[in-house]
């Protein structure tokens, strides 16, 4: 099972479609965040499912602040993070998504992708397809894949 992730989108599509355009047959696409008003094509473009959150620049938006989801046997929580303060550090989110049983926490917000596997958690930042902050700033996204014996790798990809 191939899973796209992304984030931080900000209603500039462009790379997105690239990305699209590379990683073919995905089965599941993550959007967490700060879609502004393009979720409904979003979803048009994609034809697996898709799950997406509000970031903080999705006032107006319809979609859950936060979706708990099961990806084969993990439980996953989908945030964009601000509300856990992700700017200042993972700590709040890594605590609070144990506390909530979880196995891994996927978020935004920070545009820098982060992959960090910890014994109790695994947190995952796919980074921002718009608006790059890490060194380099290079648009970025995350693609995992889930094989039948539930082992999952983690990839950050840079346009
Ligand atoms: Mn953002």
């Amino acid at each position: 099972m191939k899973i796209l992730i992304v984030s931080d989108t900000h209603r500039k599509e462009d790379n997105f479609e690239k990305v699209l355009n590379i990683e073919k047959n995905i089965d599941m696409l993550i959007h967490l965040g700060d879609v502004e008003g393009s979720e409904d094509y979003i979803r048009s473009i994609v034809a697996c499912p898709c799950y997406m959150v509000a970031g903080n620049n999705d006032y107006f938006s319809m979609l859950n602040r936060e979706l708990k989801i099961k990806i084969g046997d993990y439980n996953v929580l989908l945030t964009h993070g601000h509300h856990y303060y992700v700017s200042l550090g993972y700590e709040t989110i890594a605590s609070e998504a144990i506390a909530q049983g979880m196995d891994i926490v996927m978020f935004g917000h920070t545009h820098k992708p982060l992959i960090d596997i910890q014994e109790e958690i695994t947190l995952i930042n796919p980074g921002s397809l718009t608006y790059p902050r890490q060194e380099g700033k290079r648009p970025s996204y995350i693609v995992m894949e889930l094989d039948d014996d539930g082992h999952i790798w983690y990839e950050i990809k840079y346009l």
